[in-house]
C-alpha cells in the first residue's frame, strides 16, 4: 500500500496534538508539529527516499527518533506510538482543537469535568449551557464555541492541490495499469488547477473486455465504496478524498472531458451559446437534432460552438468563451517558460541545503538562475541574515559564481517589511544586492488602512524589487490580512516593482483574480518556490497552475526573461 508524504505528516500531526492534550513536554510536541510540516510540504515522496536508503535526518529538524518513526509508517502506514496515544485518549478529540478559540488545556478540561469527546458532544454542551460552569470558561466564550461549532460541523473539506496531486497521481497510475484501458485523465477542479479540489473527477477510456471498473473499486487506498456501475463509480479513499470515477466512450471523449473538467459556470455558458447556434452540448458529443455533429475530442466540440480550444485552467466563465470567440485568448505561461527562481533559501537562514546543492538542483531543472534570498534579522526564528552574514554570504556567492558554470546565483534577501514599512536591514546592507524580496511576517492584525499603508511604504524604497507571498494567507490557516489590493497593484505598477506568486502548496499567494489584475495594470509576476530544500522547485508547476488560472503569459512573467533581460529589468531606471 503505498504511503504518501501527507499521510505521514497526518499521523505526526496528530501525535503532536494527543501529546500537546495530555499536556506533553513541549519541546517534543514542537519536535511533532514541525516534522509534521516538514514531511507534508516535501516536494519528492519520502517512501521512495528510504528505499533508496537516504538519510532522513537531512531533513530540517528530524533526528534520529522522528526519523526511525517516518520510516516505521512509511513502511506499515502505522505508528506504534500513535496507537497507544489513541488508546489513552477517545478518537475524535484531536477534531476539538481545530475549533477557534480551544486549545489543548480547555480541550482536556471538557474531557475531563463534560466528557466531552466529539464535536458533536460539544455542540450539544454549549447549547445546554454547560460549557459555562466550566472554570475559565464564560458565557461569551460558550457562544463563541457554538457558532464555530456550527461553522465547522457545516463547510466541507477541501484538499490542497498539491496533496490531491499526489493522492491522484498514484490512483492514475494504478488505472492505467489495468487491462485495456487507452486514457487516464482527472478531470474537475483538479484539472482546472484549483488551488483546493472537493472531489477528484477521474474519466477512463477503455476497450472491451477491460477491468477498469474492478481495478478502481479494488485500489487498496480505498475506505468505502460509495457506488459501484459498470461506467460510474464513487469511493471514499482512507484520507477522506471522494473520487468519481467514469468510463466513457471512445467518440465521446472529448465532449465527457469538457463536462466534467466543468466548471459548471463554464458548461453552462458553452451550452447557451451553443443553443443559440441551434445546437445542443452534452457530455455525450454535440449535437444538431439527432445527428451528433462533434465529441471525439475537446476541440472539436469547442470547434462546433465556434471557439478555439479553451486551457482548462480559464475555464471559470470569466471571460473566456468571449475570448475564445474573439480569438484573443492568451497564449499562457508554462513550466518550461521559468528560466529561473527569484525566492529560495540555503541553510544560512532557515532552508535545509546549502548554496551549492540549490546551485545544482536550479542548474538540473534547466535554470539559468537561482536568487538566494534568505530571512533577514527581524525572524530570528528562522535565523535571519544581519548585514554582517548578509555580506559575509554575498562574498561565498561571488566566490562560488566564480566557479559555477552555466548558473548564475543572484544576491537577494526576504527582507522583513516592519510595521511602520521600513525595511529590516540598512540601505548600506541592501546596496550589494541583485535583487531585494520584501514581505510581511509580523502584525497580520493590523488595520486595512494601517497595513496597505505599511506595504506601500516599503514599496517606495529604492531597493524594493518584489513583494513575496502578497496577501499573507496560509490555505488551512490563516486568512489573508487585510489590505488593499488594488492600491498595491497600482502602487507596483508606479514603482516598477514585481508581485510574487509564490508556489509554495500551502501560499498559492498571489491569488488568481490578483494575477489578473496585474496583469492588466501592466505589473510583472514573479512565480517562485519559496524553496527551503531542493525538492522544493518541484512546486512551481502548482505556481503555474495558478499563473494560469489568472491568464498571465509567459511575458507577464518577470522570471521567463534571460538573466541578462532580468537584471536591466532590475536595475530600472528611477532608482
Ligand atoms: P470541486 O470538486 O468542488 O473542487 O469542483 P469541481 O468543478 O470538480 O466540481 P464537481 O466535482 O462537483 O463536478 C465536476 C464537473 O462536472 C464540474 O466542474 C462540471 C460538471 N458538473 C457537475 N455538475 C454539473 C451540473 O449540474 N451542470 C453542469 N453543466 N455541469 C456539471
Ligand atoms: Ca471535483
Ligand atoms: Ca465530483
Amino acid at each position: 500500500m503505498p504511503i504518501h508524504n501527507a499521510d505521514i505528516a497526518a499521523i505526526l500531526e496528530e501525535i503532536a496534538d494527543r501529546l500537546e492534550i495530555q499536556g506533553a513536554n513541549p519541546f517534543r510536541i514542537r519536535a511533532y508539529r514541525n516534522a509534521a510540516r516538514v514531511v507534508g510540504e516535501y516536494g519528492r515522496s519520502l517512501r521512495a527516499l528510504i528505499e533508496r536508503g537516504e538519510d532522513l535526518t537531512r531533513l530540517p529538524g528530524i533526528g534520529e527518533d522522528l526519523a526511525g518513526r517516518i520510516r516505521e509508517i512509511a513502511a506499515s502506514g502505522r505508528c506504534a506510538l500513535l496507537e497507544r496515544l489513541r488508546r489513552e485518549l477517545p478518537a475524535g478529540i484531536t477534531d476539538l482543537l481545530h475549533v477557534p478559540g480551544l486549545g489543548p488545556k480547555r480541550v482536556r478540561l471538557l474531557y475531563h469535568d463534560l466528557d466531552v469527546q466529539t464535536l458533536e458532544q460539544l455542540y450539544k454542551a454549549a447549547r445546554d449551557g454547560r460549557i459555562r460552569t466550566l472554570p475559565g470558561f464564560g458565557e461569551k466564550t460558550e457562544l463563541n464555541i457554538l457558532r464555530a461549532v456550527e461553522a465547522h460541523l457545516g463547510s466541507t473539506h477541501r484538499f490542497k492541490l498539491a496533496t490531491a496531486a499526489q493522492y491522484a497521481e498514484s490512483l492514475v497510475e494504478h488505472l492505467e495499469h489495468a487491462r485495456g484501458v487507452k486514457r487516464v485523465e482527472v478531470a474537475g477542479s483538479f484539472r482546472r488547477m484549483r488551488e483546493t479540489v472537493g472531489d477528484l473527477d477521474i474519466l477512463v477510456t477503455a476497450g472491451a473486455g477491460s477491468d477498469a471498473m474492478e481495478r478502481f473499486t479494488g485500489y487498496d487506498e480505498i475506505e468505502r465504496v460509495i457506488s459501484a456501475g459498470s461506467t460510474r463509480s464513487s469511493v471514499v479513499l482512507r484520507c477522506g478524498l471522494q473520487v468519481d470515477l467514469r468510463v466513457v466512450a471512445e467518440d465521446a471523449y472529448g465532449a465527457a472531458l469538457v463536462y466534467f473538467t466543468g466548471s459548471k459556470a463554464h458548461n453552462i455558458a458553452l451550452r447557451s451559446l451553443a443553443v443559440a447556434k441551434g445546437l445542443k452540448v452534452n457530455e455525450y458529443g454535440v449535437f444538431e437534432g439527432a445527428r451528433r455533429i462533434a465529441g471525439a475530442t475537446e476541440e472539436s466540440v469547442y470547434a462546433a460552438a465556434g471557439l478555439a480550444w479553451i486551457p482548462p485552467e480559464l475555464r471559470e466563465d470569466r471571460g473566456e468563451i468571449e475570448a475564445a470567440r474573439a480569438g484573443t485568448l492568451p497564449h499562457l505561461v508554462e513550466l518550461a517558460d521559468l528560466r529561473g527562481d527569484l525566492h529560495a533559501h540555503s541553510r544560512a537562514s532557515d532552508g535545509h541545503d546549502s548554496l551549492r546543492e540549490m546551485a545544482a538542483a536550479a542548474k538540473a531543472r534547466g535554470f539559468e538562475y537561482l536568487a538566494i534570498t534568505e530571512h533577514s534579522r527581524r525572524l530570528a526564528m528562522a535565523h535571519g541574515l544581519d548585514a554582517r552574514r548578509l555580506a559575509q554570504q554575498c562574498e561565498e556567492i561571488e566566490a562560488l559564481n566564480a566557479e559555477l558554470q552555466g548558473i548564475t546565483l543572484l544576491k537577494g534577501i526576504e527582507v522583513d517589511i516592519l510595521e511602520d514599512g521600513s525595511l529590516d536591514l540598512p540601505d548600506s546592507a541592501l546596496e550589494r544586492l541583485d535583487l531585494v524580496v520584501g514581505a510581511v511576517h509580523s502584525r497580520f492584525d493590523l488595520t486595512r488602512a494601517k497595513q496597505t499603508a505599511r506595504i506601500l511604504r516599503a514599496m517606495e524604497h529604492p531597493r524594493f524589487d518584489i513583494l513575496a507571498h502578497p496577501t499573507g494567507r496560509l490555505l488551512d490557516t490563516r486568512e489573508p490580512y487585510d489590505v488593499d489590493m488594488n492600491a498595491i497593484i497600482r502602487q507596483a505598477a508606479r514603482r516598477g516593482c514585481a508581485l510574487e506568486l509564490n508556489a509554495h502548496p500551502e501560499r498559492l499567494d498571489l491569488l488568481d483574480s490578483y494575477c489578473r489584475m496585474a496583469k492588466d495594470e501592466g505589473v510583472m509576476v514573479a512565480i517562485d518556490s519559496d524553496a527551503h530544500s531542493v525538492a522544493d522547485f518541484d512546486n512551481l508547476r502548482f505556481g503555474i497552475g495558478q499563473a494560469r488560472r489568472g491568464w498571465l503569459s509567459g511575458a507577464d512573467v518577470l522570471n521567463t526573461r534571460s538573466l541578462a533581460q532580468l537584471r536591466k529589468l532590475l536595475g530600472r531606471s528611477g532608482r
